[in-house]
């Protein structure tokens, strides 16, 4: 699981430089050479630590899950964010080499205020040239924060028209009150559920407004968060209104299920919604007012989750499953 909650707030360059400059400040010595060297180790240990800390608090862009890249790469841009942690990385150095040379002044018998006077400077002069990767660095740490928490566990996404049922059925066959989460870089919203199948966590995903028109009807934004719902789903749960109270004629329907097959060409439990409302039973039918077909549904569910646990669990373990789940 990925959560970019933990990467830190970035200081601006002067908050930067403001934080070293008063932890040097504060240090003390028995003779001014003394405090002079010091200092110039509290510069070195504040520097490389404030560093470090921002660096190793970013993961491994290359190795991330795809959903997880493609929101970083459409939030804020993965080739920046590298770039920005390599000048990071590149000032750590450069204020370490500063503070070694003056290390080696001091110790030749330079004057040690003068010498301290001048590190300030530079180290100064180096982390103003980082300020707008501090900035960007800062900015994507909060736009990053939006992106949603989700777990690595088999995924339904619930795709169908709009006021079909979709909202409803996902609230009979999750467990737990869904959790809302933005796509960070579009007003849409995904809602996640939880429930259990066949012994495993199983994430329900529902997803207003993004997989309930043709994919040709999206913007460049929505189709990129799509894409990103793409490499999450495991199982696409298509409900299906016959009775067209919802608005949309069922040929429609039918048009969207086609295309959202082919586009992600994943298992697809197709169901009639509304079971209540028509007698057409070619597809599992349920109904959110008398519940009547849920537990088919549930079973549809749970067989494919069966098929991708046996399927998936030597690639990517969860430890969510025992053996004994697994064989029972
Ligand atoms: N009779 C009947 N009405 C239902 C059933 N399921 C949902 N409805 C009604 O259909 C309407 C839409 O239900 P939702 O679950 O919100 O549908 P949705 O597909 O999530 O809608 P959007 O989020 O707008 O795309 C509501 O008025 C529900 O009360 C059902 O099984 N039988
Ligand atoms: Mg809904």
């Amino acid at each position: 699981m990925q959560d970019f909650r933990k990467i830190p707030t970035v200081l601006t360059a002067e908050e930067l430089i403001d934080k070293i400059f008063r932890r040097a400040a504060r240090v003390e010595g028995r003779n001014p050479k003394e405090r002079a060297l010091n200092k110039l180790s509290t510069i070195s240990n504040v520097s490389r630590n404030y560093f470090k800390k921002i660096i190793e608090a970013h993961p491994s862009y290359d190795s991330l899950p795809d959903f997880y890249r493609d929101m970083v790469d459409v939030v804020v841009g993965i080739r920046n964010l590298k770039k920005s942690l390599a000048a990071l990385k590149w000032a750590n150095g450069m204020i370490q080499k500063v503070v070694t040379k003056s290390v080696r002044e001091i110790k030749s018998g330079k004057n040690p205020s003068m010498v301290v006077k001048a590190t300030y400077g530079r180290v100064a002069s180096i982390i103003e040239q980082i300020d707008d990767e501090l900035r960007f660095l800062n900015d994507a740490k909060n736009r990053m924060r939006e992106i949603p928490v989700l777990l690595d566990v088999p995924t339904v996404v619930v795709a169908g028209y709009p006021n079909v049922g979709k909202s409803s059925l996902v609230a009979l066959i999750s467990t737990v009150k869904p959790e809302v989460a933005s796509y960070p870089f579009t007003t849409k919203k995904i809602n996640v559920g939880f429930a259990e199948f066949a012994g495993r966590r199983v994430q329900i995903i529902d997803t207003p407004g993004l997989l309930d028109r043709p994919l040709s009807k999206r913007n460049k934004i929505e189709r990129r968060a799509i894409l990103a719902l793409k490499h999450l789903a495991d199982i696409i749960l298509f409900v299906i209104d016959p009775t067209e109270t919802c608005g949309y004629a069922l040929e429609k329907q039918l048009s969207l299920l086609e295309e959202i097959k082919s586009y992600f060409s994943k298992p697809t439990i197709e169901v009639y919604s509304k079971a209540d409302l028509h007698e057409k039973r070619d597809k599992p039918a349920y109904s959110a007012i008398t519940g009547e077909g849920i537990d088919e549904i549930r079973k549809e569910i749970e067989k494919i989750v069966k098929i991708h646990s046996q399927t998936s669990t030597e690639i990517a373990p969860s430890g969510q499953t025992s053996t004994q789940e697994q064989h029972s």
